[in-house]
Formats: C-alpha cells, sequence, structure tokens
C-alpha cells in the first residue's frame, strides 16, 4: 500500500505547519511498513529536513507540484536511473521545465500581456515570510526553486484567464495552492503520483493500492490518481473540483482531517 499526502493544509495545518495529531498515525503506519509520500508545492529543499522530521526518511517525495521527484535508495532501478544515489542518497528526477527557462517565459509573457503579478523569485524574504507565515530559515530553502514559479496575481480575474490561455499555448501550467498560483512545465501532482505507481511496479512486479490525501485545487490531479481519496476540507476558500468514485469529504481541516480520512479508509485495518 502506497499513502500520497499533500502537506500544507493536510498532513501539516495551514497557519502553523504542525502535525502532531497525526502522529499516532504516522507512527502506525511506519510500523506497518506503509510508505508515506509527500507531493507538495514546496522545494526540494524545504522536504530534505521536513521529511526527517515527520520520520519518512526512507519514503520518495513529490515537491514543487510534481516537478521534481526524490527517489531514496530502496525505491532506485539499476537500469532506468543513470545516476543512482548522486546526492546524499537520493536520486532526483525532474519533469517540466528548468526554473531560469520558465521565470524568463514569465517575463516575456507579463510584458507582452500588459499583466501584474509578483513572482518568488522577485520577492524579498521578508515578503515571502509575511505571504506564508513560514519562519525566515524555512522561507529561505522555499526561495530554493528548480522547476515552479509561486506568484501573487495582482489582476483582474479575465486577465488571469487570458494568462492561463496563453501559458497553456506555451507547454506552461498554473495551478492554485492555499496562498499562491503556481507555474510550471506540463506536470502536475497527478502525472508525478503515476511516475511513482508505474516505477513501484517496475520494482516490485505487482500494482499497489493507493490512497490519496489533499485539500486544494493543486491536490484534484493528485486524488484522481490514486484508489482511495480524501478531500480535507479546505483553511482557506479555493473550492476544489474532483472526479472520484471513492472520495471522503472530511469535516475537519488540515491534520485533523487527515486523521478523519484514514480512520475512514484505514480504521477498520490498522486501529481495531
Ligand atoms: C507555497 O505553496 C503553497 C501550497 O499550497 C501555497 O501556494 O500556499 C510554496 O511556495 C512552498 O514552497 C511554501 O513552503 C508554501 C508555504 O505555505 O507556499
Amino acid at each position: 500500500r502506497l499513502i500520497f499526502t499533500g502537506l500544507g493544509g493536510s498532513l501539516l495545518d495551514h497557519h502553523s505547519y504542525d502535525w502532531q495529531p497525526a502522529v499516532p498515525w504516522l507512527q502506525r503506519l511506519a510500523q506497518a511498513g506503509v510508505s508515506v509520500i509527500p507531493v507538495t508545492s514546496k522545494t526540494r529543499a524545504e522536504l530534505l529536513a521536513l521529511r526527517l522530521d515527520l520520520g519518512l526518511k526512507e519514503t520518495p517525495f513529490i515537491a514543487e507540484n510534481g516537478a521534481v521527484i526524490g527517489l531514496p535508495p530502496s525505491w532506485q532501478h539499476a537500469r532506468l536511473d543513470r545516476n543512482p544515489g548522486d546526492i546524499g542518497g537520493l536520486s532526483i528526477k525532474t519533469l517540466g521545465v528548468d526554473i531560469d527557462f520558465l521565470r524568463w517565459r514569465l517575463d516575456v509573457l507579463r510584458t507582452r500581456m500588459k499583466v501584474h503579478f509578483r513572482g518568488m523569485g522577485e520577492m524579498t524574504l521578508d515578503e515571502i515570510v509575511a505571504a506564508t507565515e513560514l519562519s525566515e530559515p524555512a522561507a529561505r530553502l522555499a526561495r530554493v526553486r528548480e522547476g515552479s514559479e509561486p506568484l501573487i496575481w495582482d489582476d483582474s480575474d479575465q486577465a488571469l484567464n487570458a494568462f492561463r490561455e496563453v501559458l497553456r499555448n506555451d507547454g506552461l501550467k498554473l495551478t492554485r495552492g492555499g496562498r499562491f498560483w503556481h507555474v510550471t512545465g506540463d506536470v502536475d501532482k497527478g502525472r508525478a503520483v503515476r511516475w511513482l505507481i508505474s516505477r513501484f511496479i517496475a520494482l516490485r512486479g505487482a500494482s499497489p493500492c493507493t490512497l490519496g490525501l489533499g485539500d486544494g485545487p493543486n491536490d484534484a490531479p493528485l486524488l484522481e490518481a490514486v484508489d482511495q481519496a480524501v478531500l480535507i476540507r479546505g483553511a482557506h476558500r479555493q473550492s476544489v473540483e474532483v472526479m472520484h468514485p471513492a472520495l471522503y469529504h472530511t469535516r475537519d481541516t488540515g491534520p485533523h482531517g487527515w486523521v478523519e480520512g484514514l480512520n475512514h479508509w484505514l480504521g477498520r485495518e490498522f486501529v481495531d
């Protein structure tokens, strides 16, 4: 079994980034050898520290909305990974496009379309701290982007729709996180989840049973890529549309909602 989970607003509280309510479930799953795989807008740099704090050292991760995948040694494939174990035992896959290309295109399109937004790469550290409620060291890690640019839109909804269309024609994607809009290459959390599921099958020769949890619009593709899904009530105002035959909506938000979702799908198997 594999569990794919969003972080901010799902496993972590939207404001405090705390996950204490989820600790008993994380321990139970670790004991049973179930991989809990973070699937997030956060950067690789943010995740390297956070996954250790969460006790998820042996599991892969999906960063930057599906643009970056990190594989620990047990998920590496002798034939498929060219540089297994290159960075601290992790093999890193990048899907989509490089951040420098992305920022350059965003700048070109902004000038051409005369629209207004601020990319994270243009914000000062203080501005990032204010926008995210992260500590200063954590905000520094959020700034180290490889394949996605978060932005604060400062224009009309109509201009946003036109911008989204132009990005699409350019092979780029715009998706909504809890606080920012995120621009990536042609990737999303669902594509990255499917990538990891195929890797699991290539290594083990069997399909995993999959469960996914998320709260934001950018989690919809993640939830649509798994067998059992949990849509956690958002602490933000984004409406989320998910097409899934086995979808549970939680009443609680953040890590309490996360626990509620696991109780719903796995309570019998693991707690009784
Ligand atoms: C950003 O991502 C979240 C995802 O929902 C957002 O849009 O609110 C990213 O920049 C991430 O790197 C950062 O840690 C997070 C902080 O809330 O914001």
